[in-house]
């Protein structure tokens, strides 16, 4: 494979197009050789795969520079209104097919590595950590919206944080998970620019104290006790076939020596040192919000650092054009994803009032015309409140500023509800019932413009269930945006033979306008073209059991039904439903109750939190199934059941595409939209699921008769709840679950332990919070009519086209111009590449 060294200097200058310029393969091949020589230090014939992974990132990361200058220069010599995303998680996967997919040179690359006598892109691609700087469906959803941004030509940026260590690797030992740090800078990570001369300042702590300032006014001011020092880390965004890229902005934060410190502490060092150190923890790790006192105070402080740095920066920005403050709301539009940066509130009002000595009236306008914010969840678990005296210990001042805009808010709630004390106490900022708290909510929701759930049916029940008064008070600001993925990842790169096919058929505009695949439907009644969709399923599949076997040890035939369950593990999700159901699967072939069942690999995925001890006994549970039903012959060619280990944004690149059936079970009301869902549809797996989150648009979209549906509404749930909801009723009508359960109490999947289930046995037969035994004889009904459904396989092949031509409704580019005409009024930047940036 040895190839002689080129080390030519790359053309100075344009070439006769200069939107393509350097994007051939033999300027691909020259950049690669340049990096390996002088960035990497390695001669070609000697270098690895992960040196030539390293030197095709950095020469591609060179080919977005022009289009990511070209976007900063545009916005600083015309200034328009940009989106500022505001997140403490972005899940932004793998990056470099994804920039060559955009950049549309996958085949130039692929040519380039042949000249390293690499034969396939894919061994490189393999190569790649992802950053996982997010827990699931909310940070992979910021990824997939500023990839959305970018390709609608929208000028943005994502700010967030710079984890050192993301979400854990997962490993499974004896069938328990085991949590591995995530080092996923080991390496060398070419895709960020530290941008070391933008930092910003953030302080903690300290106190407070009123001053006359020289106009003669009284002000207050904060003096912090520490300060931490925040870098940026840009990461490109470049949009489909676009000359916009945007940016992902992570603030990494770094030791500072704070001035005052200096000036009093100077003999100090080893002090200041100290100081150092803890600064530098900050950014050190993503942390779950359920986690201990000390985790709890470092997740705010994280939530503060990232949010300050950003509001700084995007005041900085305006300043440098020589716009004035006033004029925020009309360039920068903030979004708050979920409340993890609704601290933005205060902060901006601080930045205003104390740093820019504008009056509360002007501030507050700015602020309120400024921010809108999303929600996530109504599990109650999951509302962020944060006890006052940590909240006051590290930000005094923006308690103030929270006592003020509450007594303002009250204020005006005493004039709409006189009287009406409960009102007031209900909705108050302050949770004063127990121990004193901030609704960071309350606070989101009194500061945004618009307040938005992420599918239909979440938007309402945030309006009816989680926050009525504040929607009674405000209804035009209450709004509905459901979650989109976008199609370039999920189904363009994640899926080469069904885009191919695709391609071929419609054309490939379906890529940037989804909506086209509906052109797909003109084809559901050719045999061929069906014959065609399955055996393309049919070789995906092939690929996604070659990595099952690899990986887990398990062999699984392709063709079989592959009926998938990934994402977070969580009782609400309840995959313990799923299992349930296998168990029902695996007592009927053995009693020789299975005709007609189809033959299925069940597949399952997902990381539970490290302190969610629940969660981590349902993937102990799968594991023990797994294992006795893989061993056991009676089993074979009819089920098989796997757990992949380390699930992950890249592992769903395999997944999705390789599935016949999507499972989508939560109890009703609990999932607010789901994302996964729409990956799978679009890729055409049908669905099993519950009337749950965007589930209940999928099915209007791709057609009830093309949607396994099962299970009680969010009004049964309800009404079970109120009646006093009893499992043990249902247990008793279903002997076939009692026998399931009996099986586990005897320790059938535990090597004869039977107590090792028994925590999850009483959960589901006492309380049973998520109505796992309300829903199983419904689930168990559907499944059956997936497997009859599976048997005609003409017909299993229309609904799955079906479902891929009627789901382009959930691309991110819909959910993104919804944002964009209906919160955030912001419209598309076009920009010429020429050689003037250069
Ligand atoms: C979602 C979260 C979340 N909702 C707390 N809420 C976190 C809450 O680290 N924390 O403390 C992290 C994440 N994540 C998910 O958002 C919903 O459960 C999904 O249904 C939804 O599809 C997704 C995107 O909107």
């Amino acid at each position: 494979s040895s190839q002689p060294l080129d080390l030519r200097l790359p053309t100075p200058g344009c070439y006769n197009d200069p939107e393509r310029a350097g994007l051939d393969a033999k300027s691909v091949f020259d950049g690669m050789t340049e990096h390996l020589f002088f960035t990497l230090g390695k001669l070609a014939p000697t270098a690895s795969r992960h040196d030539l992974y390293m030197a095709l990132s950095y020469a591609v990361r060179d080919r977005l520079m022009m289009r990511y200058l070209a976007t900063t220069e545009a916005m600083r010599a015309h200034p328009q209104k940009s989106v500022a995303y505001l997140s403490a998680e972005f899940l932004i996967g793998p990056q470099l097919n994804n920039n060559l997919l955009n950049l549309g040179i996958q085949q130039e690359a692929e040519a380039a590595l042949r000249n390293f006598g690499i034969e396939s892109l894919q061994q490189i691609l393999d190569v790649e950590e992802e950053p996982g700087l997010g827990n699931g469906g909310l940070g992979r959803l910021a990824a997939c919206y500023m990839e959305s941004l970018a390709s609608l030509k929208i000028p943005a940026t994502g700010y967030g944080i710079r984890y050192e260590f993301g979400i854990f690797d997962q490993l499974i030992r004896d069938g328990w998970q085991v949590e591995i740090t995530d080092k996923w800078l080991k390496g060398g990570w070419p895709w960020e620019l530290p941008q070391p001369d933008e930092a910003c300042f953030v302080g903690f702590g300290g106190r407070t104290e009123s001053y006359i300032d020289d106009k003669g006014s009284y002000r207050s001011r904060w003096i912090p006790a520490e300060h931490a020092i925040g870098i940026p880390h840009d990461v490109p965004v470049l949009g489909y076939r676009v000359n916009i890229c945007d940016r992902l902005r992570l603030w990494r934060a770094d030791a500072t020596e704070s001035f005052d410190f200096y000036a009093f502490n100077i003999g100090d060092y080893y002090g200041a040192v100290e100081e150092k150190v803890g600064s530098e923890t900050l950014s050190k790790v993503l942390y779950p919000n359920d986690g201990t006192d000390e985790g709890r105070r470092l997740r705010l402080k994280q939530q503060h650092f990232f949010v300050s740095c950003s509001l700084q920066d995007m005041l900085r920005s305006l300043d440098n054009r020589g716009l004035p403050v006033e004029d925020f709301p009309k360039y920068w539009t903030v979004q708050l994803n979920d409340t993890h940066p609704a601290i933005a509130v205060a902060e901006l009002m601080r930045l205003l009032i104390d740093d820019r000595h504008m009056d509360w009236d002007k501030a507050w306008d700015i602020t309120s015309r400024s921010v809108a914010y999303t929600n996530h969840t109504l599990l109650p678990e999951a509302l962020e409140k944060w006890d006052l005296n940590l909240f006051s210990s590290l930000l005094p001042r923006h308690l103030e500023l929270i006592y003020e805009i509450n007594r303002r808010f009250l204020q005006q709630l005493r004039l709409r509800y006189p009287g009406n004390d409960a009102i007031q106490r209900k909705l108050s900022i302050i949770d004063e019932d127990g121990s004193k708290a901030v609704r960071m909510a309350h606070l989101a929701t009194i500061g945004a413009h618009h307040v938005n759930g992420v599918a239909a049916l979440h938007s309402d029940l945030v309006k009816t269930d989680l926050l009525p008064e504040f929607a009674e008070l405000w209804p035009e600001k209450f709004t509905n945006v459901t979650n989109g993925v976008t199609p370039r990842r999920w189904v363009a790169l994640a899926n080469p033979e069904l885009s191919t096919l695709l391609n071929e058929h419609i054309g490939e505009d379906w890529i940037s306008n989804m909506e086209n695949l509906r052109k797909l439907e003109e084809r559901q009644n050719d045999q061929g073209f069906l014959e065609h969709w399955g055996n393309t399923k049919l070789s995906v599949k092939r690929k996604l059991a070659s990595y099952i076997h690899r990986n887990t040890g398990v062999l699984v035939d392709p063709s079989t039904l592959f009926d998938v369950q990934v994402k977070r593990i969580h009782e609400y999700k309840r995959q313990h439903l799923n299992v349930l159901q296998v168990i029902t699967q695996y007592l009927r072939i053995k009693n020789g109750q299975a005709d007609g069942m189809a033959p299925r690999t069940v597949i399952f995925g997902g990381k539970a939190a490290p302190g969610y001890y629940m969660a981590k006994l349902i993937i102990r549970f799968i594991n023990g199934i797994a294992e006795t039903v893989n061993a056991d012959p009676d089993m074979d060619g009819r089920l098989r059941v796997v757990f992949l280990p380390d699930y992950n944004v890249k592992l769903g690149e395999q997944v999705y595409p390789a599935s016949d059936l999507s499972e989508q079970i939560s109890t009703a009301g609990k999932e607010a939209s789901g994302t996964g869902n729409m990956k799978f549809a679009m890729n055409g797996a049908l669905t099993i699921g519950t009337l749950d989150g965007a589930n209940v648009e999928i099915r209007e979209l791709v057609g009830a008769e093309n949607f396994f549906l099962f299970g009680k509404t969010v009004e049964e749930i309800n009404d079970l709840k109120r009646s006093g909801y009893n499992p043990g009723a249902f247990i008793n009508a279903m002997p076939e679950l009692q026998e399931a359960l009996r099986l586990i109490e005897m320790g059938h999947f535990s090597n004869g332990d039977s107590e090792l289930f028994r925590p999850l046995l009483d959960n589901l037969t006492g309380h049973d919070p998520f109505f796992v035994m309300a829903d199983f004889a419904d689930y168990l009904r559907a499944q059956e009519a997936v497997s009859l459904a599976w048997t005609d396989r003409m017909h299993w092949n229309r609904m799955s086209l079906l479902n891929t031509a009627r789901t382009g409704f959930f691309s991110s580019d819909r959910s993104i111009g919804e944002y964009c005409e209906n919160i955030w009024n912001v419209g598309p930047l076009n920009v010429d590449i020429t050689c003037d940036v250069r």
